[in-house]
């Protein structure tokens, strides 16, 4: 395993908090419980930006899908307790607003449409809806009653990110059980007996299955979001049936699942039916905590509670980095990174070609190889025809609708890769410009997004 430590303090004396986040950037907004701070990370230049100061104990933290917001709970010391959520903007790095919510707030989670954020307030027993119109209290559901049923110190929270679906789930740490709020009347229901002390959640794309990671059990709860049937599988070495504590869910439908105690992050492949290969532990070290999933599906970052770091996963290589931090107690508990959606992809430019310069003012082709993966085979997945290098469209043949193509391994990997060829001068470069970009689609509608770098020889 490799570990690259960069040192960030030079980066750090350098950057300003302004400008966090650009469109093409994917971020990392990391709750250090130690510092009483928010880290912001540029990932995409491994830069981390200055600190901002929030509450007692940051712990759990969402980011708004448009970018714009980062909510995070302060859910303090045990003798210094807060009730507090930092409502943060992006664009300046400021503090926007503090929002006073239940005792202990855990867990946060934004909606798909970013108009409310939800918050598992531990010592409260209930779960704070927050309108992002005004950053204000909508409501709060309690989740126990009085005659003492119900559910008890949550945790976790997530949504259903299908439509059809309007329900929040809450873990429930004294009760073991998963509470369901349905978002519509704000009624609560639970899945009951779903393991000892339920902590992360984290909802399938398709909504269909709930994932609970439980952190006295060493295993992960998936639950059926229709008929809310149990099923689990390991996530604790064998002899520690405990540690789990973070779930995400990847751009593949892979879940991630990070074990404190036993310093790994667990890949879960939910519809493999091999038992040996449904879940692999990854060591990466320290006491890994929140997890989340560049959108692309690029990489897993993991909090490193105890290592004032970040892990990164590259889900195509499954080799890991070490990103440093700025903290000293990095929690990161809910969904953590935001980035560019496109599915990025391996290019090159003139494959088997030492020459890469790219005459503008030729009228041939240029091929470019879109190299496959053991995750993303190109040419089953990749729509040839939607491809473009530096803008320019890739050749078509007598039909006009097909494209020219090649699948070979253009690099010896083992996996064949997808070779297109584009029409050179249709290329927009500006002067001086080195790095070019490939974007396309896949067959199901995805978009794929790649650069590479090139000498450019300018046309006409
Ligand atoms: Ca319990
Ligand atoms: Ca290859």
């Amino acid at each position: 395993m490799r570990h690259l430590v960069f040192g960030l303090v030079m980066a750090l004396l350098l950057s300003s908090s302004s400008a966090l986040a650009s469109q093409s950037s994917t971020m990392a907004f990391v709750t250090d419980s130690a510092s009483n701070a928010l880290l912001p990370i540029n990932l995409t230049s491994v830069q981390p930006s200055v600190p901002i100061s929030v509450g007692a104990a940051p712990f759990g933290v969402a980011v708004l899908p448009d970018g714009s917001r980062v909510y995070v709970s302060n859910r303090g010391f045990s003798t210094r307790l807060n009730s507090t959520v930092s409502v943060i903007a992006v664009a300046d790095g400021s503090v926007k607003t503090t929002i006073t919510v239940g005792r202990m707030p855990m867990g946060v989670a934004a909606d798909s449409q970013g108009r409310y954020v939800y918050v598992a307030n531990n010592l409260s027993h209930s779960l704070t809806v927050i309108a992002t119109a005004t950053d204000t209290v909508f409501t709060t559901v309690p989740l126990n009653n009085p005659d003492g049923t119900g559910s008890f110190s949550p945790r976790g929270v997530a949504v259903n990110p299908n439509p059809g679906m309007p329900y929040v789930y809450v873990t429930n740490r004294s009760s073991d059980d998963l509470a369901i709020v349905n978002t519509t009347d704000w009624s609560v229901e639970r899945v009951g007996g779903i393991g000892t002390d339920p902590y992360g959640v984290a909802v399938a794309k398709d909504g269909k299955t709930v994932y609970v990671a439980l952190e006295g059990d060493g295993k992960l709860a998936l639950v059926d979001a229709v008929s809310h049937q149990v099923a689990k599988i390991d996530v604790g070495p064998a002899g520690l049936n405990s540690g789990p504590t973070g779930v995400a869910v990847g751009r593949d439908g892979k879940v991630y699942v990070t074990n404190t105690e036993s310093a790994n992050l667990w890949v879960v492949d939910p519809a493999n039916v091999d038992p040996a290969k449904r879940s692999v532990p990854v060591y990466v070290g320290g006491k890994p905590v929140g997890v989340s999933v560049s959108p692309d599906g690029s990489h897993v970052y993991v909090a490193n509670s105890t290592g004032a770091s970040l892990f990164v996963l590259s889900t195509a290589s499954n080799q890991v980095s070490t990103i440093s931090l700025p903290g000293s107690n990095p929690i990161a508990f809910g969904i953590f990174v935001l980035g560019p959606t496109a599915i990025a992809v391996a290019i090159d430019i003139k494959p088997g070609s030492n020459q890469k310069t790219i005459n503008l003012g030729s009228h041939g082709v240029t091929p470019v190889a879109i190299l496959s993966t053991s995750t993303f085979s190109a040419p089953a997945l990749v729509n040839p025809a939607t491809v473009t290098l530096a803008g320019a469209p890739v050749q078509l043949k007598g039909d006009g609708v097909t494209a020219v193509i090649e699948e070979r391994d253009v690099n010896g990997d083992g996996f064949v890769d997808l070779v297109v060829h584009v029409q050179t001068d249709a290329m927009v470069v500006p002067q001086g410009e080195t790095t070019v970009v490939l974007e396309g689609k896949t067959w199901t509608g995805d978009d794929i997004r790649g650069e590479g770098t090139v000498r450019i020889v300018p046309g006409r």
